[in-house]
């Protein structure tokens, strides 16, 4: 045990915990019991009859958040590896290693039972510890089991089932591509994709693309509001290759997930940034067909200077974004100076008087279109 460890009480994950008590406790320890030949420490019966699981674990409690304690189980780092998970498929999970192999993992039994919150386990992005496993080694892919997990930023999910389910983890940016024509820029869009990358925590760049098809003082108004706010904005044309180096240097050495309406060029962008992708361009995304409830797993693409980029076919709901009406207005950072000005410590800036943010529009102070971009997502939400 190192010197943080302690032990942890925990709870298993609620699938685990709900069964009714129904006689033979021996199945339902076989069936439901623990992997790698753990006993049960603590078995209660609560008032309603349910058996609640309880075990002591040893490891570090790291964060305690969503009222579940997030725990580094101990383990012995000299036989593992560090590595990236770059997708998840059912219980298999690819991940990429410090040795630059790539790795089958499965995960380790202990991580899938404890309670997290989140519906998986592992997602795309995690940065994690590989237990390499002996292989015959034949062919190229290596076999392996996650044995920690480590806390996790930057995340992007979505709410299914009432939990968290988080579809890529660690996202250092968000690339969010529009195109300036063909198809239209939708500004409300923009700031629908800052609330969400303010509220995930991570940095966003704007890249107005197809600049090729426009004289870009047309732009100033709209691109000059965001410079003002000191976000970071590229102006990219994949036809003349205008900022298509300025886009390779931001992106390099993090991991962006790129975001923004069918059309726009993402494809075609990453494929000028690098051709060896060879992603599919002019493919009508099929989060327009109505009735298709596919959801295909994100997966992270190695950039060859460095870092990772996830495309999103494999976010097709983007809509997500699990912001509550009350934290839009701090996720708009010329909103939020105003606020405290409002005599409602409540007020939603709509209909409110007096309001500290209708009257800095009034007063010229805060831009008209973005004000009423908030007021849409409010109304929306
Ligand atoms: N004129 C112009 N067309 C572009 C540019 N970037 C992409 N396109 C075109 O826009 C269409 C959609 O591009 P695609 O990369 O598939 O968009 P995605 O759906 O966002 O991945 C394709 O026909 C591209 O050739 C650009 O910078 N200028
Ligand atoms: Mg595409
Ligand atoms: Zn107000």
């Amino acid at each position: 045990m190192n010197k943080n460890s302690r032990k942890v009480r925990t709870q298993l994950k609620k699938g685990h915990q709900g069964r009714q008590r129904k006689g033979d406790l021996t199945r339902e320890y076989r069936e439901h019991g623990f992997k790698e030949g753990h006993t049960l420490n603590d078995e209660r019966l609560s008032g309603k009859g349910e058996l609640t699981r309880h075990r002591t674990v040893i490891g570090t409690a790291v964060s305690e958040e969503h009222d579940a304690i997030q725990l580094q189980l101990e383990i012995d780092e000299s036989r593992c590896i560090r590595g990236r998970v770059l997708s998840v498929h059912g219980l298999e999970c690819l991940v990429t290693a410090e040795d630059s192999k790539t790795y089958r993992c499965t995960v380790r039994g202990l991580l899938k039972n404890l309670t997290t919150g989140q519906r998986n386990v592992v997602a795309a992005g995690d940065l994690v510890f590989v237990r390499p496993e002996l292989t015959t080694d034949a062919g190229d892919l290596n076999e392996g089991m996650i044995v920690r997990i480590e806390p996790r930023y930057g995340c992007i999910s979505r709410t299914s089932k009432g939990q968290q389910h988080v579809m890529v983890a660690n996202v250092d940016q968000l690339v969010i591509v529009i195109s300036v024509l063909e198809p239209e820029i939708k500004p409300n869009l923009i700031d629908r994709f800052l609330v969400t990358a303010e509220k995930v925590g991570c940095h966003p760049i704007i890249c107005f693309n197809k600049v090729d098809l426009i004289d870009l003082a047309e732009l100033q108004p709209l691109a000059g509001v965001y410079g003002q706010l000191g976000y970071t904005i590229l102006f990219t044309s994949v036809e003349t290759g205008q900022g298509i180096s300025q886009l390779k240097s931001v992106v390099k050495g993090k991991q962006n997930v790129v975001v923004g309406q069918s059309g726009v060029g993402k494809s075609s962008l990453l494929n000028r940034i690098q051709p060896s992708l060879n992603l599919r361009t002019n493919t009508v995304s099929r989060d327009n067909q109505k009735g298709r409830h596919t959801t295909t797993a994100a997966t992270l693409i190695p950039l060859e200077q460095g870092g990772y980029i996830v495309d999103t076919p494999g976010i097709r709901q983007f809509q997500l974004w699990d912001v509550i009406a009350e934290e839009v207005a701090g996720f708009f950072r010329d909103i939020r100076p105003f606020v405290n000005n409002c005599k409602f410590p409540d007020c939603t800036h709509l209909h409110e008087f007096p309001c500290g943010v209708k009257q800095a529009v009034a007063d010229g102070l805060l831009d008209l279109r973005r004000y009423e971009s908030y007021c849409q997502i409010q109304t929306d939400l």
